[in-house]
């Protein structure tokens, strides 16, 4: 072997203990990483770290949400007849129909008993859109209401429109969201009595149920029992299992 064979030897040997070694450093930083995340305290379901970074997108979707920014829309040719049925927390089996009243909590302290023939008297708004659940499957699906915007403008709730956030629970209180007050007022916001043109199913949320095209399907409460009002963020079950309070698309 030339001199210069045995330098271009040594000098490949070098360079390969190097990028081994990068590369193992590289490893090593990536597993501590890790073992620091999973040392660190949860918070509402997710380690704090990722926690701040769900936080921060959510303040950048507030900030960039605006309500003239309406979900596409598609003709009603494209509606599924067969909808999926998903989710059933706070649909409790002895629930009666007949006794429901939709109960809205005022600022004032009076609880508002609204029957269903009442939301039904108002104004319907029809919407197709393409609902999107955070499991990864989608459907274009036909839904029929009373715009929510209309809904507290007839029963005078402005003082409570002026707070920052809408909470809704069903009867049971098994199932509970939060909605920031400018999604549940934009124009496509619905409580909604109808699918396909048809009463709810039950396991699709009759009598009322919400349906918000801006939210992901997590925020769609079946069978709503009460709203309220607040300026703090109102308890929401995925957000308690580790999802992101907001969940707009
Ligand atoms: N009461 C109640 N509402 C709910 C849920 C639930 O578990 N309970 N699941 C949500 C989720 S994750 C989705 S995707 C939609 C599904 O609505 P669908 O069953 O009409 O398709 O409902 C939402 N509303
Ligand atoms: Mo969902």
């Amino acid at each position: 072997m030339s001199r210069a064979d045995a330098n271009i030897d040594k000098e490949i040997a070098r360079r390969t203990i190097k990028s081994f070694t990068v590369f193992f450093v590289l490893i090593a930083i990536a597993i501590a990483a890790w073992l620091w995340l999973r040392r660190q305290p949860k918070e509402m379901g997710a380690e704090k770290p990722i926690r701040s970074v769900l936080n921060f997108n959510e303040g950048l979707f507030s900030a960039i949400f605006s309500s003239n920014r309406l979900a596409k829309t598609y003709p009603l040719s494209a509606a599924v007849k067969n909808v999926r049925v998903n989710g059933k927390a706070g649909m409790s089996e002895n629930f009666d129909p007949a006794s429901w009243v939709l109960q809205v909590a005022k600022l004032n302290g009076d609880t508002l008993r609204i029957p269903i023939g009442e939301i039904k008297a108002m104004p319907k708004t029809e919407i197709i859109f393409d609902f999107k659940c955070i499991e990864g499957w989608n459907q274009v699906t036909h839904w029929g209401g009373v715009k929510f915007i209309d809904f507290m403008k007839k029963y005078g709730l402005t003082e409570e429109a002026a707070l920052k956030h809408t909470g809704l629970v069903t009867p049971d209180n098994g199932y509970y969201v939060g909605l920031d007050m400018p999604s549940m007022m934009h124009p496509q916001t619905l409580l909604c009595y109808e699918m396909n043109g048809q009463p709810l199913p039950l396991n699709q949320g009759f009598p009322l149920r919400l349906i918000i095209p801006v939210k992901y399907g997590v925020k769609h409460l079946k069978r709503i029992g009460t709203i309220f009002f607040s300026n703090e963020r109102p308890k929401d079950y995925w957000y308690e299992r580790g999802y992101d309070y907001y969940t707009g698309h």
